[in-house]
């Protein structure tokens, strides 16, 4: 507690004075850390980053982090049909297919609803190291997606739930060698136990305030513990059906293709983006004399971590310690460790995260039977210079 308060002053004072800026291609400028803490420079980072390359794609610089929760105008974003413009008066989610009654309801009548807060930190399935700036931490109000679809009245029949955005674009749909174009939403789909479920939450603020543009507004879904995919932004409908749903966002483009052993033979499964894997990653090194601290983040599908420890140059692994400010079940986690002597030149610097179920994080090599590129969870060894 006392330390996070320190360095967030600390951080706050510093960037001030710089005058420093993170928008649009600006390069990093390490802060000067009053009271003697310095940041160490990382040199795994490319030279200059740019860390909103669209509007409609922002990473966070995850070694500014101060607190608990990331500022609504640094949350990192990324979406596909850019930034729909929603009329809060005209404004309406449709509930509609095997439901009892269809629903088509106000924001005022959502924001009537019992409400309830949600500390929940994602990352994009596409996020990963050395940057890892498609992660980021909120705090989240809104309804109980099981509250409204108990107003509507669930069918027997209902197997599949589909949450669509108001955003809309052309897509090629392929088949068979013929390519197809038609208008499509994004959408995403959750089977009857994981919408009937308690947790998922239909979200219309950040931090107190209403949803930003970047966020969602006006409304979104919030799936705890998955990836950023499956939280569909700018919620216009939600469509219950028999039959999946095979859309672009849900079968095609984000998907993992992963071998696994069963019964000594390797099996290639391609699976949908979900739940997220367990994930640690370093933030920042900062030093304050010769006392040298490693600070960073956990993230998971919410099963209670049981330790993440921390491995300099060709050392054992040693226990970090986890902050109890995000211990939450989905906040994302931070953790520090104190490296004291650290030696002048290069080093590496890698973190790797337990659950309580004895899951670990994997390596680099145990994770190469993943071809694609999603849900990139490896344990990252990072460079870093001492002076
Ligand atoms: N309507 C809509 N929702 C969407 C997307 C989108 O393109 N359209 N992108 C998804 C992806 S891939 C991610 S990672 C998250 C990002 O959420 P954020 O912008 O709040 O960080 O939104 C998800 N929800
Ligand atoms: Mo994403």
């Amino acid at each position: 507690m006392k330390q996070h308060k320190s360095r967030r002053e600390i951080l706050k004072g510093s960037l001030a004075a710089a005058g420093m800026g993170f928008l649009g291609g600006t390069q990093w400028v390490l802060p000067a850390l009053a009271q003697g803490e310095t940041v160490v420079p990382f040199t795994d980072l490319p030279d200059v980053i740019n860390w909103q390359r669209t509007p409609d794609r922002r990473m966070f610089d995850v070694r500014t982090i101060d607190g608990v929760f990331t500022p609504r105008d640094k949350f990192f974003t990324t979406q596909h049909y850019g930034h729909p413009t929603i009329n809060a008066e005209t404004y309406r989610l449709q509930v509609s297919g095997l439901v009892e009654r269809s629903l088509s309801l106000s924001l005022n009548e959502i924001r009537a609803l019992p409400s309830r807060e949600l500390v929940f930190g994602f990352e994009c399935s596409g996020n990963r190291g050395p940057i890892n700036g498609l992660a980021s931490n909120g705090r989240w109000t809104g309804v109980s997606l099981q509250t409204v679809l108990e107003r509507a009245g669930v069918q027997e029949l209902a197997r599949e739930f589909v949450f669509l955005g108001a955003d809309r674009g052309e897509e090629e749909v392929e088949f068979r060698g013929q390519s197809y174009t038609v208008d499509q939403q994004y959408g995403r789909s959750l089977t009857r136990d994981q919408a009937l479920a308690p947790e998922p939450l239909l979200a219309y603020e950040l931090d107190g305030q209403p949803l930003t543009a970047f966020q969602g507004y006006p409304l979104r879904l919030l799936v705890p513990g998955w990836y950023g995919a499956p939280n569909v932004k700018y919620l216009s409908e939600i469509h219950v059906q028999a039959d999946q749903y095979l859309g672009k966002y849900q079968a095609r483009w984000y998907r993992t293709l992963k071998g696994e052993m069963v019964n000594g033979e390797m099996k290639w499964k391609e699976t949908a983006i979900t739940k997220m894997r367990l994930k640690s990653f370093i933030a920042r090194v900062s030093y304050n004399g010769r006392r040298h601290q490693v600070f960073g983040v956990v993230l998971n599908d919410g099963t209670p971590i049981r330790s993440v420890e921390v491995k300099i140059d060709n050392g054992s692994w040693e226990l970090a310690n986890l902050d109890s400010e995000t211990s939450s079940q989905y906040s994302w986690k931070y953790f520090t460790y104190d490296w004291n002597g650290a030696s002048s030149g290069e080093h590496t610097v890698v973190s790797r995260v337990t659950d309580v179920n004895g899951q670990v994080q994997p390596t680099v090599e145990e994770l190469a039977v993943k071809k694609t590129f999603l849900e990139h969870n490896a344990q990252h060894p990072r460079t870093i210079m001492i002076a």
